[in-house]
């Protein structure tokens, strides 16, 4: 494999003091019989002169901070009591916006949207954090021979675990995309799929979660063959770029024009031979709101074009950038797993009675977080292909088809979400990985 197992403990990389500041203290199992940090006592000093006269000797109580299990099972609340989550990684604004990391004004803004940061930034961030733990296990569990299905349970069980919900508070962000080779996306098992992963396969990891409608979607690429190493190179460096380039007043067909540059500046050498990158031309990054994967609007394309559409503060992305040694291009292909009901669902009268019954469950366990046919299958429906379709027809619900390229091309995707803050750009879902 071509991953970097070295990631320690899940957190945040480390990027500016603040974040070294705030690590987190409670993945240790340590026993503080000898106290003399006093961190985890704030909560009953008042002030620091409480703190100075660390006498009390707990009775033989030894106190045990936390650490993650394998598999992971402990929630990140737990993690985390305080509330606290590691921000992610934080990129200064460039060119034109230099001025806004030391702006007076742009510092007030960040405070004011600090206010309701308890319910943005603390909820980005708390998923981001089982983003991170979660796919630290996958990447060390997951190997040819596993059937998807067995990868995907592995995958959002532990999300469930971690994020300590599985429903509209907070959960599985999306169905876990699990695409193998010429397909890009969107492809994760549906019941009694048998599919065993190759040794020679490339594999698209693509993780969804939530907490209260704020989706990290990230995405990792994985493949057991050194000759694909140079590709998943050339994607991650595009994705990189993409992130780099992204800022409050960027064009989007511009900063299309540099994932395009970084993604074609690779060529890579499969089996004895020579392919160009190409970027996947039909296939995009998006803005994200609250339970909306694709609210907003606004795509980035991963091919320069005149969109003259400007990313805006306050803002989050997913940038994903997709390569490919075929084509360059994807069509809808093979069974339809990922489904998610319409944001702008129309309010038909519907005539069929399992369809009504159907869209009870939906909304009961989704809302419009997008779902799979296994969740349905969990959430006890059965017979339900019918009614779902009549649903898909009525406009009601939306299907997602995996999309490959042509027979024989190999794919790759990395993807990371990201949040304009007034004075800087953070990374939230960045790790020691990738
Ligand atoms: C749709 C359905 C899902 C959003 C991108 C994506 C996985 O291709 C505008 C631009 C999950 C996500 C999505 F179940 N899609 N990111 N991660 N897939 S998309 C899209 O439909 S809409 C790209
Ligand atoms: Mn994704
Ligand atoms: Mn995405």
């Amino acid at each position: 494999m071509t991953a970097d197992l070295s990631a320690l403990n899940g957190s945040a990389k480390p990027e500016s003091e603040e974040q070294v500041e705030k690590k987190p203290q409670h993945v240790e199992e340590e026993e503080e019989d000898h106290e003399e940090e006093g961190e985890e006592e704030v909560h009953e000093g008042a002030g620091a002169n409480a703190k100075k006269k660390k006498k009390k000797k707990k009775p033989k109580k030894k106190k045990v901070g936390l650490k993650q299990t394998e598999p992971p099972t402990i929630g990140i609340t737990k993690l985390f009591p305080d509330g606290v989550y590691p921000e992610g990684e934080l990129q200064e604004y460039k060119d034109d916006n230099a001025w806004r990391t030391t702006s007076e004004e742009k510092r007030y803004d960040e405070r004011m949207a600090m206010e309701d940061a308890e319910t943005t930034y603390a909820d980005v961030r708390r998923g981001a954090e089982v983003h991170r733990q979660v796919r630290q296990y996958a990447r060390k569990m997951i190997r040819p021979g596993m059937t998807t299905t067995e990868i995907a349970d592995l995958i959002e069980n532990g999300t469930r675990a971690l994020v300590e919900g599985d429903g509209i508070e907070a959960g599985v962000g999306f169905p876990t995309g699990l695409s193998l080779n010429n397909c890009a996306a969107h492809y994760t098992p549906n019941a009694g799929d048998t599919t065993v992963l190759q040794n020679g396969d490339i594999m698209k990891v693509d993780i969804g979660v939530h907490v209260k409608g704020r989706i990290v979607d990230s995405a990792f690429t994985l493949s057991w063959n050194p000759d694909y190493e140079k590709l998943l190179e050339a994607v991650q460096a595009a994705t990189n770029t993409g992130i780099r380039e992204a800022g409050i007043d960027v064009r989007l067909g511009e900063l299309a024009g540099y994932i395009q540059e970084t993604m074609e500046s690779y060529e890579v050498e499969i089996g004895g031979k020579t392919y160009p990158v190409k970027p996947i031309e039909n296939l995009s990054g998006h803005s994200i709101k609250r339970y909306q994967i694709h609210g907003g609007g606004k795509s980035i394309c991963l091919v320069k074009n005149d969109d003259q559409t400007k990313m805006e503060e306050g803002e989050y992305f997913a940038i994903e950038t997709f390569g490919s040694t075929g084509r360059g291009r994807v069509v809808e292909s093979g069974e339809v797993s990922h489904y998610a009901k319409a944001a702008d669902a129309p309010h038909v009268p519907l005539r069929l009675t399992s369809a009504k019954s159907l869209l009870k469950t939906i909304n009961k366990n989704f809302g419009t977080i997008p779902f799979c046919r296994r969740y349905l299958d969990r959430a006890g429906e059965s017979k339900y292909l019918l009614a779902l379709n009549h649903l898909v027809a009525q406009g009601v619900v939306h299907d997602y088809p995996p999309l490959c390229d042509a027979r024989g091309a190999m794919t790759a995707q990395f993807e990371h979400t990201i949040l304009l803050r007034p004075t800087r750009k953070e990374v939230v879902s960045r790790g020691e990985d990738y």
